[in-house]
Protein backbone atom coordinates (compact mmCIF):
# COMPACT_ATOMS: atom_id res chain seq x y z
CA UNK A 1 0.00 0.00 0.00
CA UNK A 2 1.54 3.24 -0.96
CA UNK A 3 1.20 6.31 0.54
CA UNK A 4 2.28 9.91 -0.39
CA UNK A 5 2.80 12.83 2.43
CA UNK A 6 3.07 15.57 1.60
CA UNK A 7 5.01 18.16 3.78
CA UNK A 8 3.83 21.89 4.46
CA UNK A 9 3.22 23.37 0.91
CA UNK A 10 2.16 26.38 2.26
CA UNK A 11 1.86 30.07 1.36
CA UNK A 12 4.59 31.00 3.99
CA UNK A 13 7.34 28.81 2.30
CA UNK A 14 6.91 30.28 -0.99
CA UNK A 15 8.84 32.37 -2.36
CA UNK A 16 6.70 35.29 -1.87
CA UNK A 17 6.27 34.16 1.63
CA UNK A 18 7.40 35.20 5.38
CA UNK A 19 10.06 32.13 5.43
CA UNK A 20 10.67 31.51 1.37
CA UNK A 21 12.29 28.38 0.69
CA UNK A 22 13.79 29.46 -3.05
CA UNK A 23 11.87 27.94 -6.33
CA UNK A 24 9.57 26.08 -3.52
CA UNK A 25 6.42 27.27 -5.76
CA UNK A 26 7.91 24.70 -8.97
CA UNK A 27 7.17 22.00 -6.89
CA UNK A 28 3.48 22.34 -7.00
CA UNK A 29 2.99 20.94 -10.45
CA UNK A 30 5.49 17.99 -10.04
CA UNK A 31 3.08 16.60 -6.70
CA UNK A 32 -0.15 17.51 -8.54
CA UNK A 33 1.01 14.90 -11.31
CA UNK A 34 1.86 12.31 -9.03
CA UNK A 35 -0.87 12.24 -6.63
CA UNK A 36 -2.55 9.74 -8.79
CA UNK A 37 0.28 7.08 -8.85
CA UNK A 38 -0.55 6.70 -4.66
CA UNK A 39 -3.10 4.62 -3.08
CA UNK A 40 -3.44 7.24 -0.36
CA UNK A 41 -2.51 11.16 0.11
CA UNK A 42 -1.97 12.89 3.27
CA UNK A 43 -0.92 16.53 3.79
CA UNK A 44 0.43 18.54 6.87
CA UNK A 45 0.85 22.02 7.67
CA UNK A 46 3.02 23.96 9.95
CA UNK A 47 0.27 25.42 12.32
CA UNK A 48 1.40 27.60 14.57
CA UNK A 49 -0.25 29.70 17.28
CA UNK A 50 0.62 33.33 16.84
CA UNK A 51 2.92 33.56 20.06
CA UNK A 52 4.39 30.64 19.21
CA UNK A 53 8.31 29.74 20.91
CA UNK A 54 10.17 29.50 17.61
CA UNK A 55 9.04 32.65 16.08
CA UNK A 56 12.01 35.46 16.93
CA UNK A 57 9.17 38.09 17.55
CA UNK A 58 8.43 36.40 20.66
CA UNK A 59 11.92 36.82 22.28
CA UNK A 60 13.36 39.93 23.50
CA UNK A 61 16.76 41.04 21.62
CA UNK A 62 16.71 38.15 18.97
CA UNK A 63 16.59 37.98 15.37
CA UNK A 64 15.21 35.97 12.96
CA UNK A 65 17.69 32.59 11.88
CA UNK A 66 19.22 33.66 15.37
CA UNK A 67 19.92 30.14 17.03
CA UNK A 68 18.61 29.83 20.91
CA UNK A 69 19.04 26.64 23.48
CA UNK A 70 15.14 25.70 23.97
CA UNK A 71 14.32 22.07 26.01
CA UNK A 72 18.13 21.88 26.14
CA UNK A 73 18.34 21.21 22.14
CA UNK A 74 19.07 23.75 19.51
CA UNK A 75 16.43 25.97 18.05
CA UNK A 76 16.21 28.19 15.23
CA UNK A 77 14.11 31.51 15.38
CA UNK A 78 12.10 31.75 12.67
CA UNK A 79 10.06 34.85 11.09
CA UNK A 80 6.43 34.41 11.91
CA UNK A 81 5.20 32.00 9.45
CA UNK A 82 2.13 29.32 8.93
CA UNK A 83 -0.06 31.41 11.51
CA UNK A 84 -2.71 29.11 12.25
CA UNK A 85 -6.17 30.57 10.06
CA UNK A 86 -4.05 33.03 7.95
CA UNK A 87 -3.27 32.98 4.26
CA UNK A 88 0.14 32.55 5.12
CA UNK A 89 -0.79 29.40 6.32
CA UNK A 90 -2.88 27.74 3.75
CA UNK A 91 -1.73 25.43 1.16
CA UNK A 92 -0.58 26.85 -2.14
CA UNK A 93 -3.80 28.32 -3.89
CA UNK A 94 -2.82 25.90 -7.41
CA UNK A 95 -2.07 22.40 -4.77
CA UNK A 96 -4.30 20.03 -6.20
CA UNK A 97 -6.09 19.22 -2.72
CA UNK A 98 -9.09 17.00 -3.67
CA UNK A 99 -7.14 13.52 -2.95
CA UNK A 100 -6.16 14.10 0.39
CA UNK A 101 -7.65 12.13 2.80
CA UNK A 102 -6.60 13.52 6.23
CA UNK A 103 -4.09 16.62 6.90
CA UNK A 104 -1.93 16.31 10.11
CA UNK A 105 -1.06 19.94 11.39
CA UNK A 106 2.27 20.38 13.97
CA UNK A 107 3.40 23.04 15.80
CA UNK A 108 0.32 23.55 17.65
CA UNK A 109 1.69 24.06 20.76
CA UNK A 110 3.28 27.39 21.81
CA UNK A 111 6.20 26.17 24.05
CA UNK A 112 7.67 23.33 21.52
CA UNK A 113 8.85 23.68 17.75
CA UNK A 114 7.87 20.66 15.33
CA UNK A 115 9.70 19.81 12.46
CA UNK A 116 8.47 16.29 12.24
CA UNK A 117 5.48 15.32 10.81
CA UNK A 118 5.15 12.85 13.33
CA UNK A 119 6.37 14.00 16.62
CA UNK A 120 7.31 17.82 18.12
CA UNK A 121 11.08 18.73 18.42
CA UNK A 122 11.26 17.32 22.04
CA UNK A 123 9.76 13.63 20.64
CA UNK A 124 6.81 14.39 23.80
CA UNK A 125 3.73 14.13 21.86
CA UNK A 126 2.64 12.05 19.19
CA UNK A 127 0.35 13.55 16.21
CA UNK A 128 -1.03 10.16 15.44
CA UNK A 129 0.25 10.02 12.22
CA UNK A 130 2.23 6.65 12.48
CA UNK A 131 -0.75 5.15 14.20
CA UNK A 132 -2.93 6.44 11.36
CA UNK A 133 -0.58 5.06 8.87
CA UNK A 134 -0.42 1.64 10.45
CA UNK A 135 -4.45 1.27 10.64
CA UNK A 136 -5.05 2.41 6.98
CA UNK A 137 -2.03 -0.54 6.01
CA UNK A 138 0.35 1.74 4.38
CA UNK A 139 4.00 -0.28 3.26
CA UNK A 140 5.48 2.32 1.51
CA UNK A 141 5.53 5.94 2.47
CA UNK A 142 7.21 8.58 0.12
CA UNK A 143 7.41 11.97 1.26
CA UNK A 144 8.11 15.82 -0.40
CA UNK A 145 7.38 18.89 0.33
CA UNK A 146 9.04 21.81 1.95
CA UNK A 147 11.61 22.57 3.29
CA UNK A 148 13.39 19.37 2.36
CA UNK A 149 15.95 19.63 4.70
CA UNK A 150 14.07 20.35 7.81
CA UNK A 151 10.53 19.55 8.00
CA UNK A 152 10.36 16.86 5.45
CA UNK A 153 13.50 15.61 6.75
CA UNK A 154 12.78 15.17 10.41
CA UNK A 155 9.96 13.23 8.93
CA UNK A 156 11.69 10.99 6.63
CA UNK A 157 13.85 10.12 10.20
CA UNK A 158 11.02 9.55 12.25
CA UNK A 159 8.75 7.48 9.92
CA UNK A 160 12.09 5.37 9.10
CA UNK A 161 12.39 4.90 13.15
CA UNK A 162 8.71 3.76 12.76
CA UNK A 163 9.45 1.15 10.58
CA UNK A 164 8.19 2.36 7.66
CA UNK A 165 10.02 1.54 3.86
CA UNK A 166 10.63 5.63 2.67
CA UNK A 167 11.72 7.16 -0.26
CA UNK A 168 11.97 10.74 -0.70
CA UNK A 169 11.06 12.20 -4.33
CA UNK A 170 13.56 14.77 -4.64
CA UNK A 171 11.83 16.72 -7.87
CA UNK A 172 8.67 17.41 -5.57
CA UNK A 173 11.07 19.05 -2.73
CA UNK A 174 13.28 21.78 -2.07
CA UNK A 175 15.53 22.85 0.45
CA UNK A 176 16.08 26.07 2.70
CA UNK A 177 19.84 24.96 2.08
CA UNK A 178 21.05 23.48 -0.18
CA UNK A 179 24.43 22.70 1.00
CA UNK A 180 23.25 21.26 4.35
CA UNK A 181 21.00 19.06 2.61
CA UNK A 182 23.41 17.47 0.72
CA UNK A 183 24.90 16.02 3.82
CA UNK A 184 21.42 15.11 5.18
CA UNK A 185 20.94 13.26 2.18
CA UNK A 186 24.10 11.39 2.58
CA UNK A 187 22.69 10.38 6.22
CA UNK A 188 19.16 9.40 4.44
CA UNK A 189 21.33 6.90 2.06
CA UNK A 190 23.01 5.25 4.49
CA UNK A 191 20.00 4.52 6.86
CA UNK A 192 18.61 2.97 3.48
CA UNK A 193 16.03 5.24 2.82
CA UNK A 194 15.65 5.72 -1.30
CA UNK A 195 15.83 8.62 -3.33
CA UNK A 196 14.00 9.09 -6.22
CA UNK A 197 12.33 11.32 -9.22
CA UNK A 198 9.08 11.85 -9.89
CA UNK A 199 9.67 10.24 -13.40
CA UNK A 200 10.72 7.17 -11.71
CA UNK A 201 7.95 6.11 -8.97
C1 LIG B 1 9.62 24.53 8.59
C2 LIG B 1 11.05 25.98 9.63
C3 LIG B 1 10.10 26.28 10.58
C4 LIG B 1 9.36 23.54 7.47
C5 LIG B 1 8.65 24.81 9.53
O1 LIG B 1 8.20 23.29 7.13
O2 LIG B 1 10.35 23.02 6.93
N1 LIG B 1 10.81 25.11 8.65
N2 LIG B 1 8.90 25.70 10.52
ZN1 LIG C 1 7.27 26.33 11.70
Amino acid sequence: MKTLLIIDVQNDFMPSGSLPVAHGDQIVPVINSIQNKFDLVLATQDWHPKDHISFASNHNGKSNFDVIELHGQPQTLWPDHCVQGTEGAAFHPDLNTEKFEAIFRKGTVITIDSYSAFFDNGHLKSTGLAGYLKEKGTTELFLCGLAADICVYFSIIDAYNEGFNCTFIEDASKALDNEAFEKLKNHMTKKGIKIMTSESL
